[in-house]
């Protein structure tokens, strides 16, 4: 994503963003127009970085995962083995989009029954990584070192895990995981998004030395550089530093069981697609997550992450949670503060097949050679690529005229196409919705906004889908 000087303080409704001249889209509606097609992407080279991306974001992840070799919580068993065993479900995925982020850092906060924190857990998740990075590398030069991955692998406190923010913040709890996110911020000269699958007390602890160690404008100028994405309030600090830091911009997602699907994405599926045949990370992704006899995709946690990851693909536009994509959409209750939608948990579950099959291809990439596997459209939206939000102005009864020309294919697949408004803001239909090129006529709602979808999708194995938005706002 593009990052503009203006988005570090504004938190909230700034978005990235291309702004299309009008005259090159909208016409009037008995009017013809020649659009400036994009010429075909060229195609890439194995070991080239992914076409299409471009600044990926800087990302610190929390977890309270529990040991690889874990018991799921609802089996017997020792307390520092058993928790939410989907926390290692969501790590093995988010490493296997690594290169999709700048890993600035990755932190273990308390988890487990036993309420203990321990990085060793990520790091071994990150050997299994460490196997299969030459091959991802084949795929996308982006792919961080295992070593770069184990350098900013950081410990937080044991037993904060559901305690208050009085018990689990102040003088003494310094950690390494806290030093070292205030260390990523204090560098940044763009946004650091904090996401966090369990408590979110390094953050807590990050915030509370530099209220207490800095002055007013260097705390503010701190606040301002992050953006905070949490899966519930699982300790004091969510709430402290929500009440404590009216600047800081926090998603809050109560919604995040829209991942979980055991029925489709269940125990044969992840067998055949992640655990068997597809190398050592995929290896340690576990089958269960509460009890062993129900198997399946749960990954409570993995919005987290999907929720930038959707910038990258041109979904969406992490900046405005209103947008809705992969790790769900969001309304604003108050500046800087974001709770999900009343769309709730389906803004995530609506997305199940393209983003499972996708971890599938990205587990091919663990093992393949580039030309055996798999690899994502490139969406061009009105001759746009990148992953940028397309915005116009449009005049209620002018017809927009849509086109996916010179959109591409790294292998050569063949290309389907989907136009659809997301979210529903108003009354609209798109004629020849599953074609290249689509149309509609701006219905009379001056003032408000049309944000639109296109999906391109390919015919390879599994079938792949990239994005892009257009937001039209109508004069
Ligand atoms: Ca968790
Ligand atoms: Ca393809």
């Amino acid at each position: 994503m593009r990052h503009t000087a203006r988005s570090w303080v504004s938190g909230s409704r700034l978005r990235k963003g291309v702004f299309a001249t009008a005259t090159a889209l909208v016409v009037a509606a008995a009017g013809t127009v020649a659009h400036a097609a994009g010429g075909p992407a060229a195609a890439p080279s194995a070991a080239a970085a992914q076409p299409g991306k471009s600044d990926r974001p800087h990302i610190i992840l929390s977890t309270d995962m529990p040991p690889v070799n874990g018991i799921p919580g609802g089996e017997p068993g020792p307390a520092n083995m058993k928790s939410d065993l989907d926390d290692v479900q969501t790590m093995v995925r988010f490493l296997s989009y690594a290169d999709d982020f700048h890993v600035d850092g990755l932190i273990a906060s308390s988890g487990t029954f036993a309420n203990y924190a321990n990085k060793q857990n990520i790091l071994d998740v990150i050997n299994g990584y460490a196997q299969v990075y030459p091959n991802l590398k084949l795929h996308d030069a982006n792919y961080p070192t295992p070593d770069a991955l184990r350098a900013v692998t950081k410990q937080g406190l044991d037993g904060t895990w559901g305690q208050s923010a009085t018990n689990i913040l102040g003088a003494g709890k310094d950690t390494e995981a806290s030093d070292h996110i205030i260390s990523v911020v204090d560098k940044a000269t763009t946004p650091v998004w904090f996401v966090s699958g369990g408590g979110p007390r390094e953050l807590g602890q990050a915030l509370w030395k530099v209220q207490n160690t800095r002055s007013a404008a260097d705390l503010a100028t701190f606040v301002s550089k992050l953006r905070v994405y949490l899966i519930d309030d699982q300790d004091g600090s969510a709430a402290w530093m929500r009440d404590t830091f009216p600047g800081l911009f926090v998603i809050t997602n109560k919604c995040y069981w829209g991942m979980a699907n055991t029925s489709t994405f269940d125990g044969t599926w992840l067998k055949t697609y992640v655990t068997t045949g597809h190398g050592a990370l995929g290896a340690d992704y576990p089958l269960s997550h509460w009890n062993y006899g129900n198997p399946g995709v749960y990954e409570g946690d993995t919005p987290d992450f999907l929720y930038l990851l959707s910038g990258t693909q041109g979904l969406s536009d992490p900046s405005d949670p209103t947008l809705g994509g992969w790790g769900g959409r969001f309304q604003q209750d108050a500046t800087n503060r974001w709770s999900c939608s009343s769309e709730g948990a389906s803004s995530i579950s609506r997305w199940e097949t393209a983003r499972n099959w996708d971890f599938a291809a990205r587990m091919d990439w663990a093992v393949k050679p580039y030309s055996q596997a798999n690899h994502n459209p490139v969406a061009r939206l009105n001759g746009h690529g990148g992953d940028e939000i397309v915005h116009i102005r449009a005049a209620a009864g002018s017809t927009v005229r849509l086109h996916a020309n010179g959109s591409s294919d790294p292998d050569g697949n063949t290309l389907s196409y989907k136009w659809y408004q997301y979210p529903t803001m108003a009354d609209l239909a798109i004629n020849h919705s599953t074609s290249e090129q689509a149309e509609f006529t701006v219905p009379d709602v001056p003032g408000r906004q049309i944000d639109i979808v296109l999906e391109v999708t390919d015919n390879g194995s599994p079938n792949l889908t990239s994005y892009r938005r257009i937001v039209v706002d109508v004069r």
